[in-house]
């Protein structure tokens, strides 16, 4: 058994929050996290209300258990999303790519826990003062919309700067990671990139193919130039993408808005049709790592058994 504020405040096993992955993160993967002893997300993208609603109830009936709902914040929907949540009274929110500070008292006010991603020290100070619950400092080992910082030097910052408990996410994919994380004054870990090889994930088996495929090197970054960074595996639609983002990088005045049109809709492609041409296959750089499939249980009682073991070793190190 490991103390965790986050296993305390939402009366759980393991301190391990699944990340709130678009297209991805639906019913089926954040029952199965949050019936393995977990907190399981469903993550909202780009999606309007009625999509989510329908998701949150198909939760509710795969799991007693905590589950929360992320918001994008870059998403035409992430006001009808805010409002939503406190509608279904989810347990908590997690929100990525931009500041939930407009939507906090909303959630304040109908028990809706808050957990920011957080990119930076200033920014997670600003969501400590405004009343969110916990923070996640995620570095740019995540796969998805990335800051610039990496979780080694991000989450020793973030929990020295505030008072309330911080989840390290980014590049953990096995219990030395969360090993690690909890060395960096963690107080619990999100994982995105391994739920994807979760058996109760509905992403096409193409895109979980090219993540047991993927070596150390393979993801890229994208969208540099747009000021919204993607980190992906490289295909061609990341070559082609570079390349033009290479070619307006050298103009006066580059199309951003030409460039971030690019990326409409790949994900979708990724995940739902397994295209492994035109599709932006998302995913941390620790899928070098990963070799299989497993269900979410084996995976969560893996990270903590394996932590231990870890944890362990050191501390004989010492002795
Ligand atoms: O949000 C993510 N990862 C994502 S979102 C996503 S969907 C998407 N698709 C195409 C382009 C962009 C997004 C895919 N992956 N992770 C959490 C995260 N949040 N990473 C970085 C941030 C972040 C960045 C800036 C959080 C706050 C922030 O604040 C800026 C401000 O407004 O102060």
């Amino acid at each position: 058994m490991i103390k965790s504020k986050l296993c305390a405040e939402f009366n759980i096993k393991y301190p391990i929050l699944q990340g709130g992955m678009a297209w991805i993160a639906d019913s089926s993967l954040a029952s199965a996290v949050s019936n393995a002893g977990g907190l399981g997300v469903v993550a909202a993208g780009n999606a309007p209300a009625d999509v989510i609603r329908n998701e949150i109830r198909k939760t509710k009936e795969l799991t007693d258990k905590p589950f929360g709902v992320n918001i994008m914040l870059m998403s035409p929907f992430a006001d009808e999303i805010a409002q939503l949540v406190c509608e279904e009274k989810v347990q908590f929110v997690t929100t990525g790519a931009g500041n939930p500070g407009k939507y906090m008292q909303s959630f304040k006010d109908v028990g809706v826990r808050v957990i920011p991603v957080v990119p930076s020290v200033a920014l997670a100070k600003r969501m400590a003062r405004d009343g969110a619950d916990f923070l996640i400092a995620e570095g740019m080992e995540a796969g998805g919309h990335i800051g610039k910082l990496t979780t080694m030097t991000l989450v020793p910052q973030v929990v020295s700067a505030v008072d309330i408990p911080v989840i390290a996410a980014g590049g953990i994919g096995d219990g030395r990671g969360v090993a690690a994380a909890l060395a960096l004054g963690a107080d619990a870990v999100q994982v995105g990139t391994r739920f994807l090889l979760a058996k109760e994930c509905n992403a096409h088996q193409s895109y979980k193919d090219m993540v047991i495929k993927a070596k150390d090197i393979d993801t890229v970054i994208t969208g540099q130039i747009t000021g919204h960074p993607v980190r992906g595996l490289r295909n061609k639609f990341t070559k082609e993408f570079l390349e033009l983002e290479k070619e307006e990088g050298k103009k006066d005045n580059p199309d951003i808005k030409m460039i971030e049109s690019l990326g409409a809709g790949s994900l979708r492609c990724a995940v739902v049709e397994g295209d492994l041409e035109k599709g932006s296959f998302m995913s941390g750089q620790i899928a070098g790592m990963l070799t299989k499939e497993q269900s979410c249980a084996e995976m969560v009682e893996e990270f903590f058994n394996e932590c231990m073991k870890e944890v362990e070793k050191l501390y004989k190190r010492f002795s």
